[in-house]
């Protein structure tokens, strides 16, 4: 039987669908590490529950979070934790995880250096001047370098194609995204040398469930 090639982004249904989970979703007011969980669902078409818990009442909350930390995903009543873990559950269950097992190895070394990136983020940082240095060297040499690498990675495992980072939308795209829509604000250019990536970026953005979820998510700083 022929199977009609019908983006998953666009399949209006899934046997997912039909499976009724109880999802809850615990993070701070903000995008942050619970983003690319939310833009899963927001591309799966599957419901949850936001719940945003304010930085006030965190402490309330911290002793009721399996490791004292969010993102938490209630599914059914049972908490998972980490971020990356729980994205990558969830792609799978929702078809994003990539088509090919080498697809799927790609996707998540994308998300690797997404995480390797963050890293360098001077986030602790507590001394001003320090803090302005460290961010210059982060937005100027780190994560330029890094996507120069990551272009390269994407144009020779796609033949140059334009398309998503392996091939069909996944979680490395959202991750992607996430990431972008983090560091473009604080360097409108950060994409100027890479403009493979700086066209996929545009790409993510534009896919019909994105753009709808971009359109009325809660805006936050982070
Ligand atoms: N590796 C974890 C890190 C989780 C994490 O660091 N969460 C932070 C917010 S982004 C947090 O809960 N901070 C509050 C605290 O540790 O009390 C993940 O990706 O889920």
């Amino acid at each position: 039987m022929l199977i009609p090639e019908i983006p998953i982004y666009s399949r209006p249904f899934t046997l997912s669908t039909v499976i009724m989970v109880q999802y809850k979703l615990y993070y701070f007011n903000g995008r942050g590490r619970a983003e690319v969980i939310r833009l899963i669902f927001a591309v799966a078409g599957v419901e949850y529950e936001d719940i945003r818990i304010g930085h006030e009442d965190w402490p309330k909350h911290k002793a009721s979070m399996p490791l004292g930390q969010m993102p938490v995903l209630e599914v059914d009543g049972k908490k998972m934790v980490q971020s990356g873990a729980i994205g990558r559950y969830l792609a799978n269950k929702y078809g994003l995880l990539g088509s090919t097992d080498m697809d799927k190895y790609w996707a998540d070394v994308y998300g690797e250096m997404f995480e390797d990136m963050s890293k360098k983020y001077p986030f602790a940082e507590k001394d001003e001047e320090k803090k302005k240095e460290l961010m210059k060297q982060f937005l100027t040499v780190s994560v330029p370098e890094a996507l120069l690498k990551m272009e390269k990675l994407y144009v020779d495992n796609n033949n140059g194609k334009e398309c998503f980072l392996v091939g069909e939308l996944s979680v490395a795209d959202l991750a992607f995204m996430t990431f972008m829509d983090f560091l473009v604000p604080m360097k409108e250019d950060i994409l100027g040398g890479v403009p493979k990536l700086a066209a996929l970026y545009k790409r993510v953005r534009e896919v019909p469930k994105v753009q709808a979820w971009v359109s009325k998510r809660p805006q936050s700083q982070f």
